[in-house]
């Protein structure tokens, strides 16, 4: 199949691999890059040397196309910008802001952008800053996240720009693509799927906890800071809950989630860690490799697809 989000990304499947902090190494990007989808690194909040050491690391395990994800909130947002450009990255996605200070040095060398955006105003405004592509997330996602559901923001955003649309949030199997693909998207990104996989290198325990999770099992914590971010429920999300009921200040608030995810992800305290997940957690069943998600995705996509027909009589 010809893909237009493929010739852009120069990938065979329409398929971006979520960036998640701490989790999101140059071992999963490289596996869903030689898979054929898009691996992306996650930056977080890490500064530019380790960026490049994943960087270097990518490149000895894939020949493929790989991105990194450049969280806008991060102290070393600029350095890791500088790192992009040195090292001509073949694509960046967004998050947690707008990117359009940097567009003209990306466009420059020509690194493909693709931000991250949670609204329809978002999506003009980096459209018109010139870029390439737009994911376009939902509320379902896992981590910091918008306020809207993918069903309803997709359509929207389809509308309202020119360039092509990848739907996010909520999507782990050919069925969820399928949808995205019926709203109007052109790709999609999976995040939380990818964690339950056999090359990412999270902590065992962090990949259980998703294992376990039913529907309900997500909660978003946060919300009046002007941070909402979505974990799984645990000791942490209570204790979240509690300062936000008793009307804890801001800066309490942002406190408590400092350093979290790194402890669960990196230490595997599924108690007292943040477990970032999007709420598809409960649909997800088993660690497979990469390789096996991506082709599964695909076919359970055209079945679905093709069993259409039966719907109505
Ligand atoms: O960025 C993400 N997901 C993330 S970042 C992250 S690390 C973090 N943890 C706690 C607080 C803050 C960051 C964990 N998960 N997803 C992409 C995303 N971007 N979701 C929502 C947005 C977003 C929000 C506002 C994008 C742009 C935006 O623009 C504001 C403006 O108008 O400039």
């Amino acid at each position: 199949m010809n893909w237009k989000l493929c010739e852009l990304l120069k990938i065979k499947y329409p398929i971006i691999q979520g960036a998640m902090a701490w989790i999101s190494t140059a071992e999963l990007a490289a596996a869903v890059s030689n898979a054929g989808g898009l691996g992306i690194i996650a930056g977080g909040n890490a500064p530019a040397e380790i960026i490049k050491k994943e960087i270097e690391k990518i490149k000895k395990l894939t020949d493929q196309p790989y991105g990194i994800n450049v969280m806008l909130l991060s102290p070393y947002v600029d350095e890791i910008m500088e790192l992009v450009i040195s090292e001509k990255v073949p694509v960046i996605t967004t998050g947690a802001g707008n990117p359009g200070k940097y567009m003209k040095e990306l466009k420059k060398i020509g690194t493909k952008v693709i931000p991250v955006v949670p609204s329809v105003a978002l999506a003009k405004r980096i459209e018109k800053a010139g870029a390439d592509a737009v994911i376009v997330e939902g509320t379902e996602a896992g981590g910091h996240i918008g306020e809207l559901t993918t069903i309803a923001l997709v359509p929207q955003v389809v509308d309202a720009v020119n360039i092509p649309v990848v739907a996010a949030g909520g999507i782990a199997d050919g069925r969820g693509m399928l949808a995205a693909f019926c709203l109007g998207a052109e790709g999609v990104q999976i995040g939380t799927r990818f964690v339950c996989s056999t090359e990412c290198t999270v902590h065992e325990k962090y990949k259980e906890k998703i294992l376990k999770a039913k529907d309900r099992d997500t909660v978003v914590t946060g919300r009046n800071t002007g941070h909402p971010v979505r974990i799984i429920k645990n000791k942490l999300s209570k204790e979240f809950e509690r300062l936000e009921k008793t009307g804890a200040s801001i800066e309490k608030i942002e406190k408590l989630g400092a350093g979290k995810l790194r402890i669960a992800a990196v230490n595997g305290d599924i108690e007292n860690g943040s477990i970032m997940s999007g709420q598809i957690a409960g649909l997800i069943k088993d660690i497979k490799s990469c390789k096996e998600i991506i082709e599964e995705m695909m076919n359970h996509m055209t079945k679905t697809y093709e069993s259409m027909n039966g719907i109505c009589k």
